[in-house]
């Protein structure tokens, strides 16, 4: 579900009025227009307040028009890099640019060995001397914000009858602090390591207040991350990514994505018999032509009504029914009602069939390795407008898929067309997130996938990494993605296609059949795999919610005064990421209360006690309340997805992020009874290592920044 999305408008024609309030101090003369001077195209950008041009910012390369491999630096030992965050004007993009190097580049690092990553920020905040910090072209990416002061929802949190006590999220700016996270990898969660909740690399001219500095941290804008990779690291691929709560989801559309590749002695072996491997980072951006009008997807049900796809439409909705109508009425909702699951969809959003799971408008296009990959309104576009990549007669490659989009689901197909006949390939699976496939003892293994009638979800920062053989000469190989089920409460994912391979050129050699040759000079993960028997001595149940703001405003009583239509969006939604039980003898205050993650949220839900011991290992019941999928993801460990029970070790892999099913649909549409939520249990070991805060949370970004986040502290006592 969209949270808050305005549609994209054109700065020059937006009558720009102040909303009462707001906070911060809104200039007299209308000085908003000035501060999103930015956000117009204009090039080059002059300090509107003191007139003194700041220090330049660094210069995004141009974007890609055709499929192209990514380059890659480090040679899979101790590898070092110095990005600045740079800002492209022109197309309105961030990055990580680095001098002499290619812009975000595959970072290659050694199992046992050490990355390190320095960062200069060289964003300037767009409202000089307001001392607001603020950054408008972040902060109106996709039409979202229009740079104008956030509407805040005055509330307090309070007993409420039957329901639990609902508190909506904190409005957030963005201000162009970044951070790096280093998705998936096994490092510590120290400071100047992978911690994202206190680091903030400031923007170059900043003049607000700054926090303590990490020790790494040279200046407020410059910061050098250290990684060390332990010996037992699986290797694979994983992704840096910034991850600064509130704009998280508008830093990675922007741009700020990369690859990592672990290496162990398997790849320098695949090296040398002549297999290479392939990066194909898939990112998202909204999709403007198709937030507008009816005719934007024709896949979308054509009944669809979605509720929050023009916050302002919303707004303006909402101002006529306040103006002729009674308050929401709570009496419908009885004391049987799970407060959890989310009513306001089933009467909104899924009012249009039980049945349907396509979701609703299809809001994010998706972009391969930076170029955008084309679409059509029906069926897939023709060859000769897709992507292309050229492989040698009997090339094989290890395709090394990562879902880098903030917000998108994807699920890789192979499909040959030879003669006419079109054939669905098995997805022969190398590894996911990272961790390749081993049977119980460690031994490598491929996992054969039937995507012919199921799809291999691939959710947003999830990873992928499958064989791939280069099509006969004369015959055509689509990647495709197929389309994911959002549930009836969520966004569209349709079918794509990503990528048309081809052959040409010299032959090589094809190698064995079975691609065992792949495996062989392979690492056994038994090293790892050891830490991960231990049988769970915690159990914990959380639960995935979400509620929109009207729906907040109706049933709970605790509002600080009458809420105006100018300080109370009706269109914006808060997610909500919740422990509801646990056996661990901790009193959690915060299990009474259903809060969305704010970034100030001090105290941690979760406490993981080691109790001197070397490790710990929990099992966490995962819920969903909502009627849209989402994708759960824990930092610093990888979990065993054991939802079904089973001996198989390929039945039970090794994740650091999952899909979560959405709740079906269940009774008639606004009868107020509970549905059943999504499920799925995972195993997970904390060790020593991990001794320090760090985060869980949705991965569907726009819900992670709204709230769908929580915070565990591993403790050694
Ligand atoms: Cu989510």
């Amino acid at each position: 579900m969209l949270s808050r999305r305005i549609l994209a408008a054109s700065a020059a024609v937006l009558v720009v009025t102040p909303l009462a309030g707001s906070t911060g101090e809104v200039p007299a003369d209308g000085i908003w227009g000035r501060i999103c001077s930015f956000a117009t195209g204009q090039a080059g950008w002059t300090d509107a307040w003191s007139g003194v041009p700041p220090a330049p910012v660094a210069k995004c390369a141009a974007a890609p028009t055709n499929y192209h491999t990514l380059s890659s630096i480090g040679d899979g030992k101790d590898t070092h890099v110095n990005f600045k965050i740079g800002y492209d004007p022109d197309t309105d993009r961030l990055c990580f640019a680095a001098t002499g190097l290619p812009e975000a580049p595959v970072l290659r690092v050694g199992v046992g060995h050490t990355l390190s990553i320095r960062i200069a920020n060289t964003l300037h905040d767009t409202d000089q001397g307001a001392a607001r910090n603020f950054n408008c072209p972040i902060d109106s990416f996709g039409g979202e914000g229009l740079c104008l002061p956030k509407p805040v929802f005055p509330e307090a949190p309070g007993p409420d009858g039957t329901f639990y006590p609902l508190e909506a999220n904190e409005a957030h700016t963005a201000d162009g602090t970044s951070n790096l996270h280093v998705h998936g990898l096994f490092v510590s969660p120290q400071p100047c390591s992978d911690e994202v909740l206190s680091t903030a690399i400031y923007p170059a001219n900043w003049r607000g207040k700054i926090a303590p500095l990490q020790p790494c941290q040279a200046a407020p804008n410059t910061l050098t991350y250290t990684y060390k990779l332990p010996a037992d690291h699986p290797a694979g691929v994983y992704w840096y990514h910034t991850h600064r709560h509130g704009q998280a989801e508008h830093q990675t559309q922007m741009g700020l994505v990369g690859a990592i590749v672990v290496e162990d002695q398997g790849d320098a072996w695949r090296s040398s018999i002549g297999v290479s491997d392939e990066v194909l980072l898939v990112t998202d951006t909204p999709n403007t032509a198709c937030l507008v009008g009816p005719n934007c997807d024709v896949r979308v049900h054509p009944t669809s009504t979605r509720r929050q796809d023009n916050a302002q439409a919303a707004r303006e909705a909402a101002a006529r029914a306040a103006a002729t109508a009674a308050p929401v009425s709570i009496a419908g909702l009885g004391p049987t009602l799970d407060p959890r699951i989310d009513q306001v969809d089933q009467a909104g959003e899924c009012a249009y069939g039980a049945s349907n799971s396509n979701g609703g408008v299809e809001l994010w296009t998706l972009l391969l390795n930076g170029a955008p990959v084309p679409e059509s309104q029906s069926g897939f576009p023709p060859d000769g407008e897709l992507l292309t990549k050229t492989m040698q007669p009997g090339q094989r490659q290890i395709f090394r898929l990562v879902n880098a989009s903030a917000n998108s689901f994807v699920a890789p197909k192979l499909v040959l067309v030879q003669n006419g006949v079109q054939t669905v390939q098995k997805l022969e699976v190398f590894a996911r997130d990272g961790v390749g496939l081993a049977d119980a003892q460690g031994n490598r293994h491929f996992g054969y996938f039937d995507v012919s009638h199921t799809p291999f979800i691939v959710p947003p920062a999830s990873r992928v990494e499958f064989v791939v053989h280069a099509p006969p000469v004369g015959a055509t190989l689509y990647l495709q993605s197929d389309q994911v089920a959002p549930g009836c409460g969520g966004n569209a994912y349709p079918a794509r296609r990503l990528l048309m391979l081809t052959s040409a050129g010299t032959p090589v050699d094809p190698g064995v059949a079975d691609d065992s040759d792949l495996l062989e000079n392979t690492p056994s993960l038994q090293p790892y795999l050891s830490t991960l028997g231990a049988t769970a001595s915690v159990h914990r149940t959380f639960v995935f919610s979400e509620y929109g703001r009207q729906f907040t405003y109706g049933v709970t009583k605790w509002l600080k005064g009458t809420p105006t239509i100018s300080d109370y969006d009706p269109g914006q939604t808060d997610f909500f990421l919740t422990e509801v039980a646990s056996d661990d003898g901790e009193v959690n205050p915060k299990r009474t209360v259903v809060t969305p993650f704010n970034g100030h949220n001090a105290a941690p839900q979760v406490i993981v006690h080691l109790h001197g011991q070397q490790s710990v290992t929990e099992e966490w019941l995962v819920e969903n309340s909502t009627l849209e999928i989402h994708a759960f993801h824990m930092h610093q460990v990888h979990f065993r997805d054991v939802t079904v029970p089973s001996t198989n070790p390929d039945l039970q892999p090794l994740l650091d992020v999952i899909n979560l099913p959405a709740a079906p649909l269940v009774g008639d549409i606004g009868s107020g009874q509970p549905g059943a939520p999504g499920w799925v249990k995972l195993r997970m070991t904390f060790t020593t290592a991990d001794i320090g805060e760090f985060v869980f949370h949705c991965h569907i970004l726009e819900h992670e920044d709204n709230g769908m986040m929580g915070k565990i502290q591993v403790v050694a006592d």
